[in-house]
């Protein structure tokens, strides 16, 4: 059994990859050189580290996708609705997720857009660059009814940290499981439950299912004051309807971490809009996530050796 990983993660891992799994050998992927084709035979394991992302990313795929023998497939990204990870499913390689590894910084952020959007922060930032004393009077979080759409491991941070703001969360997710620490509405009442919005924060996975589900019409249910915040993947939503309802005053701002397509346009409207805050899809890349990342591959790497079930893995086709 070979596990295909980057020289750096074996550099900081070695010792932890031989407690995980003593027989495991390596072939790793190193700056600057081909992996022999002999190697790639021997792949059986194969970790889509954090540190491969930008640069090394399409590479480490070609070798995966090369590997004859590849059994499991790790990744860094908790979603996996990358075309790339289908064919691997489709070969009937299986495939795990790092769900929850990114849960905190995640969450942070949209705490962040949260509290810059009901400060006003974006004008702040503009009347200091002008070197303006402008002072303006701003709504607070606590009691504002934040709808948290996906109660994976992001919504449960942000409900989590939405109470500790004192704000009145909602959860909408397919059916209650009965240990939400709030109100659970089903997804088929998205539309209803964002009229009474102050804001709705999208921490959904993208799938068929998901795919557009903020569309014209939930946009246009939403209050004109309330924010719309997404930290899962812009195919959620009707960007253009998104821009639109922004630029005409019909919805009160934006924090955005996700757009369809990525990289945003530079001629894109969004970037000009004063009540829109972009982040370049990064708010995962703290420097805690690739160790929380790590520590649920070692997990998984151990539990694989010994055939025991592994950690949020994708069901298989
Ligand atoms: C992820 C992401 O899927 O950060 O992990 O988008």
């Amino acid at each position: 059994m070979a596990l295909f990983c980057t020289d750096t993660f074996l550099d900081a891992n070695a010792a932890r990859i031989a407690v995980a799994a003593p027989d495991l050998e390596i072939v790793a992927m190193r700056r600057g050189e081909e992996v022999p084709a002999e190697d790639i035979e021997r792949i059986t394991v194969a970790f889509f580290s954090n540190d491969v992302w930008p640069e090394r990313a399409a590479p480490f795929m070609r070798v995966a996708l090369d590997a004859p023998n590849l059994q499991w497939l790790h990744s860094m990204s908790a979603g996996v609705d990358s075309p790339v990870f289908s064919m691997f499913l489709d070969r009937g390689v299986r495939l795990t997720t790092s769900s929850g590894a990114s849960a905190s910084p995640i969450a942070g952020t949209v705490m962040l857009y949260l509290l810059a959007l009901s400060r006003g922060l974006p004008a702040w930032l503009r009347a200091q660059a002008n070197h303006e004393w402008s002072p303006t009077p701003f709504r607070e979080l606590d009691g504002q009814r934040v709808v948290v759409v996906g109660y994976g491991p992001i919504g449960q941070e942000v409900v989590r940290l939405a109470e500790a703001f004192r704000m009145d969360p909602v959860v909408v997710r397919r059916s209650a499981d009965g240990d939400e620490p709030c109100p659970v509405r089903p997804l088929a009442e998205l539309t209803e439950v964002v009229r009474d919005a102050d804001a709705v924060v999208v921490a959904l996975p993208l799938t068929p299912d998901t795919r557009g589900l903020f569309g014209a019409e939930v946009i246009a249910a939403m209050p004109p004051h309330a924010v719309f915040v997404n930290v899962g993947r812009g195919e959620l939503v009707d960007q253009v309807a998104l821009t639109d309802a922004l630029a005409s005053g019909r919805l009160g701002g934006a924090g955005l971490d996700v757009f369809d397509p990525e990289p945003l346009p530079a001629d894109d409207p969004l970037w000009d809009l004063h009540n829109v805050i972009i982040s370049p899809h990064n708010s995962a890349s703290s420097d805690g996530t690739a160790a929380r990342v790590a520590e649920i591959f070692l997990d998984n790497l151990s539990r694989f050796v010994r055939d025991q079930p592994l950690r949020n893995e994708v069901p298989g086709r």
